[in-house]
């Protein structure tokens, strides 16, 4: 198996296992990550995913032994890669949790996750130019959303390393911590997002991956229409009599 799985109270830990390819993507793992994950997609009892690798690298990219070799037709034919969007589409908050490389389809792979939380050691970059060919899981539009155009054209027609803080700096990293800090820190953020009403959690997340596709107008238009529709839920009675009841509030899932 490329993927292990370890459950933590309310979070689900999946830590990618290819150590002698540096974690390096293939179909395989692009398979296991997504079915292992939909498992718990709709479990009540799960409320946040996190992405791991090793200290050493979060994945060196998509596999270049494997996809080497394909011809233009092969990789038309197989739709090459687009079963990632199985893993993009898990309503679930996905934390990626990154110490050592992040390289290609591996920085990829961070930022089809809701949160970027790096470790002192992290290292970022998109050097498919370098190989010939260029970002094919989503970086050349993810990037340029998340940094901006200028500074995601420089990383990815360079194909230059930037570090854990100039990430942090341009945005693409929320935090940075000390790499023995970072598991802690990122399961307590796992722990924090999973304690919520899981309707709630999911509507966020829909409001705010749905910011990147949709016109300022329309966000927030839905937004409202969202926020509107939680008044139908148990949790929002519960969240707000707790607040006036001066208490923690117990959320049901309804
Ligand atoms: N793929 C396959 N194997 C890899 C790999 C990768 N991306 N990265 C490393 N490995 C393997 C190495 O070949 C080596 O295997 P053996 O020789 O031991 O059999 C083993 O992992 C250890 O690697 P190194 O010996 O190179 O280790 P070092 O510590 O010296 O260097 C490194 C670490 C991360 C700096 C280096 O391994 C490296 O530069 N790796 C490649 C990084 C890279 O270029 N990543 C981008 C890959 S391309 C698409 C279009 C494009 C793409 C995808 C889809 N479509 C249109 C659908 C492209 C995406 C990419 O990500």
């Amino acid at each position: 198996m490329t993927i292990k799985i370890e459950k933590n109270g309310r979070v689900i830990i999946a830590t990618l296992n290819r150590p002698k390819a540096l974690n390096a993507l293939n179909s395989e793992v692009m398979h296991e990550l997504a079915l292992h994950l939909k498992k718990f997609d709709s479990d009540d009892d799960i409320g946040c995913f996190v992405i791991k690798g090793s200290e050493r690298v979060f994945a060196a990219g998509a596999d270049i032994k494997e996809m080497g070799n394909k011809s233009f037709s092969d990789m038309t034919r197989e739709d090459f890669f687009s079963g990632w969007s199985d893993f993009t589409a898990l309503k679930t908050p996905k934390i990626a949790s990154v110490s050592g490389y992040a390289y290609g389809g591996g920085c990829e792979l961070a930022m089809m996750c809701d949160i970027i939380l790096a470790g002192e050691s992290a290292t970022f970059s998109q050097p498919e130019i370098k190989l010939g060919v260029i970002p094919g899981i989503g970086g050349t539009q993810r990037l340029s959303h998340l940094v901006g155009k200028s500074k995601a054209m420089e990383m990815i027609l360079t194909g230059r390393i930037i570090n854990a803080f100039e990430a942090e700096k341009m945005g693409l990293v929320s935090r940075v911590y000390s790499d023995t800090d970072l598991f802690k820190e990122t399961l307590s953020t796992a722990h924090t997002i999973a304690s919520y009403g899981k309707a709630a959690v999911i509507a966020a997340k829909e409001c705010v991956d749905r910011s990147m596709e949709m016109s300022l107008a329309e966000g927030i238009l839905f937004e409202r229409r969202v926020f509107h529709s939680l008044f139908a839920t148990q949790d929002q009675k519960e969240g707000m009599q707790a607040f006036i009841e001066k208490r923690s509030p117990i959320f049901s899932n309804q």
